[in-house]
């Protein structure tokens, strides 16, 4: 069994990506259970076997406790770490070929707090995670170091092999590309200049490693590939049985 946690600022494609790529590897005949992790989500574009609004919801928060959306957020990851046990029980319960979890709008909620690291080590089977960089964010060069800096955050903190994706590449203007190739651009004088030297130094030696993959996951691009990089994240010969 794979677990797949995508993360990733909000915006970026998380849910989307959740589904579409649910559909791809369906397709391919992997059986997938999906996980909503979202307690703020309106609307979900897949239906989930466990969803995690069935214990807390940000807009009943609002409601019955006088919160505003924030301050509801935050109620609402404490609620999700007092009740982890439950969670885990209940996603634990399935055992598909691949389980997408789908992860906060607000990735802080899930990544800095004690949620994210407990899931991450508590999941049966292998799980790695997916960080998404969203190309809108993406106006100069720094931007996109920063982005991979936060992958690295990722990786680090979730204590799991991670993969990086450029999402909507479909929507990628050639502003987006030129900042991605121009990233080792010096953009800053002084001390902090060439500390983000250093950290440019880390990230291209990160780049050798693992290559950042290419996907849409509106048009349903790039997915053969986010497939094959899973299953390398676990061992170099990329099979995931
Ligand atoms: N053009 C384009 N839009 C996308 C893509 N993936 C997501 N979106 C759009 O980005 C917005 C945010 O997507 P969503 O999945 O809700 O992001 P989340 O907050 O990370 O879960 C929605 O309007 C999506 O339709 C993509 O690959 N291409
Ligand atoms: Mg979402």
């Amino acid at each position: 069994m794979v677990n797949l946690i995508i993360i990733g600022p909000a915006g970026s494609g998380k849910s989307t990506l959740t589904k579409s790529f649910g559909k791809w590897l369906e397709n391919e005949g992997i059986m997938v259970d999906y996980v909503n992790l979202d307690p703020g989500a309106e609307k979900l574009p897949f239906t989930p076997s466990f969803d995690v609004r069935n214990i807390v919801k940000v807009e009943e928060l609002m409601r019955k406790e006088d919160l505003g959306p924030n301050g509801a957020l935050i109620r609402a990851a404490e609620i999700m770490e007092e009740r982890f046990a439950e969670v885990l029980e209940a996603v634990s319960a399935l055992a598909p070929d691949f389980l997408l979890v789908d992860t906060p709008g607000q990735m802080e909620i899930f990544l800095f707090r004690t949620l994210g690291p407990k899931l991450a080590s508590s999941l049966r089977g292998r799980t790695v995670s997916a960080f998404l960089i969203d190309p809108v964010l993406m106006k100069k060069p720094n931007d996109f170091m920063v982005l991979k800096m936060l992958g690295l955050v990722v990786e680090l903190r979730l204590g799991i092999p991670s993969i990086e994706i450029v999402n909507k590449c479909d929507l990628l203007s050639l502003e987006s590309l030129r900042v991605m190739e121009d990233s080792t651009k010096r953009e800053i004088e002084g001390l902090v200049g060439s500390l983000a030297e250093e950290l440019r130094g880390i990230i291209e030696k990160l780049e050798k490693k693992k290559r950042t993959l290419m996907v849409s996951a509106t048009e349903g691009t790039g997915f053969l590939e986010l497939y094959k990089a899973i299953g390398e994240a676990f061992c170099a010969c990329g099979d995931l049985t």
